[in-house]
């Protein structure tokens, strides 16, 4: 599991509750230009609570919250190596949302897998930028 994220309307109102009252560390705060959000990691033993705040309404993560309010937004799952693993998937015939990788936080190469072959749950993958292969 590399984290859970949580779509948030404001990350310095959330950070208040994840970090001062439940006392998790904010490792980092970043903002994502190419995913359209600001992103505040937190450390739950060996994950991670990602919460997301939209740069604008017209971003995915600000579409999702009009549409179902603030929340779980998705989970991620750490791989070693992406294109295989998305490969691997087509083959099974699973939809996926990116069908290549793309930059996320902490320039890990990502991609997002259908929530129709989920049970409805958007799910990622994420291969971590120290486990980048030439
Ligand atoms: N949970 C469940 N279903 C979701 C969803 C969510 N969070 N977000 C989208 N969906 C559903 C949509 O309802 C849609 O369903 P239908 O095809 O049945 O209508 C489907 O997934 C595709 O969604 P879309 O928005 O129409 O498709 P796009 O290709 O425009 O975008 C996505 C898909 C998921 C990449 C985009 O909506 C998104 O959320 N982008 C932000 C990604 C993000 O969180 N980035 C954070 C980066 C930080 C990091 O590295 O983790």
């Amino acid at each position: 599991m590399d984290h859970i994220a949580v779509a948030v309307d404001n990350l310095e109102e959330s950070l208040r509750f994840y970090k001062e009252t439940l006392g998790l560390d904010c490792i980092t705060i970043e903002t994502v230009e190419e995913q359209g959000v600001r992103v505040a990691k937190l450390e739950v033993g060996n994950t991670h609570i990602e919460l997301l705040e939209p740069l604008g309404p017209d971003t995915p993560v600000g579409k999702f919250i009009a549409k179902r309010g603030t929340g779980l937004h998705h989970i991620c799952l750490g791989v070693d190596n992406i294109e295989d693993e998305l490969g691997k998937l087509k083959e099974k015939g699973i939809k996926l949302i990116d069908e290549k990788p793309r930059v996320g936080a902490d320039g890990a190469s990502i991609a997002f897998l259908h929530p129709k072959s989920t049970s409805g749950v958007l799910l990622e993958l994420s291969q971590p930028i120290d486990n980048l292969h030439d």
